[in-house]
């Protein structure tokens, strides 16, 4: 059993330290125009309200780190993804999760961003390794490695667990530490394979077994195309965080899931007291 690794990520004034041992930490995925058609209009013409105001739910619900995603199919994602780096520094203090597969938008986006970004992603594919780790290693940032590569996506936890084994080990080599890569076994649907949250627990099991790392997935994916979506997010998220899952991708705005993770922490001994609980479950009745 490997030991368990911090992965620190910062904003200008938050430090956020994922570990097994601390509360699981949100990655708000709200701001991605993807299947979201009033962001994406407003991304077209260059307004950001809805960033603004999604940054701030956001946080205010829970997400300690955000993702931050400028694919508009069409557009030129680099001075949009720039320009959403800069207004969620003015109206958030928590870190970000900066997510494209754009080189030259990943770039720019980490020179304008004051912290240690959390890049998303790498995967096992020669040509994204050989683009992205130099910029993980220049700009002193995490990256979350997905499982998978040339190939594609491995149908078996084993060969998923390969890929993350050397996504880690390539970046080993160019001097980047375990603990700046954050591993996503990922979460397909089970709309299509009912066997993609089994082999997905049954990754993140492995690759915390052997390398200690700190675990994400795009959670809300795996119930795609399933009726009464949340009851199956809010199951699925409590059990990747029980195989040991620290930094779930999800939408803190969905009061089921949100509560899922509390009370996964509550579980797992991450709740001194049941302090936080407690705390939310206060807020809710001020609420009502
Ligand atoms: N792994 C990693 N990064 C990721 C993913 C992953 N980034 C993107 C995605 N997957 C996670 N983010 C989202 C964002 C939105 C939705 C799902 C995953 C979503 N949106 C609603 C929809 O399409 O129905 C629309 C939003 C709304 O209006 O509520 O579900 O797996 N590393």
């Amino acid at each position: 059993m490997a030991e368990n690794l911090t992965t620190t990520i910062t904003s200008e004034s938050k430090t956020v330290e994922i570990h097994r041992s601390n509360p699981t930490v949100i990655i708000g995925e709200r701001i991605n125009p993807t299947g979201r058609e009033n962001l994406l209009a407003e991304l077209k013409e260059g307004k950001f309200d809805i960033v603004r105001s999604d940054a701030q739910k956001q946080v205010e619900a829970g997400a300690a780190i955000l993702d931050v995603n400028a694919g508009v199919p069409g557009a030129d994602e680099e001075p949009i993804l720039k320009e959403m780096v800069e207004i969620l520094m003015e109206v958030t203090d928590v870190p970000l999760c900066i997510d494209t597969a754009d080189n030259p938008a990943l770039e720019t986006a980490l020179s304008t961003y004051k912290g240690k970004a959390l890049i998303n992603s790498v995967n096992g594919e020669e040509a994204r390794l050989e683009s992205v780790l130099p910029l993980v290693k220049e700009y002193e940032a995490s990256v979350i490695g997905l499982c998978m590569d040339d190939d594609g996506i491995p149908q078996t936890p084993q060969d998923r667990f390969q890929v993350a084994a050397k996504i880690i080990e390539r970046a080993d080599k160019l001097g980047i530490p375990p603990q700046n890569i954050v591993i996503d076994p990922l979460a397909l649907t089970m709309g299509s394979d009912h066997n993609a949250g089994r082999i997905a627990i049954e990754t993140i099991e492995l690759v915390v077994e052997e390398f200690g790392v700190n675990v994400t997935m795009g959670c809300s994916n795996i119930s795609f195309g399933m009726p009464d979506r949340e009851h199956i997010d809010s199951t699925f998220i409590a059990m990747a965080i029980l195989a040991g899952m620290t930094c779930p991708i999800t939408n803190p705005l969905h009061e089921e899931v949100n509560l899922a993770v509390q009370a996964a922490d509550l579980v797992m001994g991450r709740d001194e007291y049941g302090m936080n609980w407690i705390k939310s479950y206060r807020a809710r009745q001020k609420e009502e």
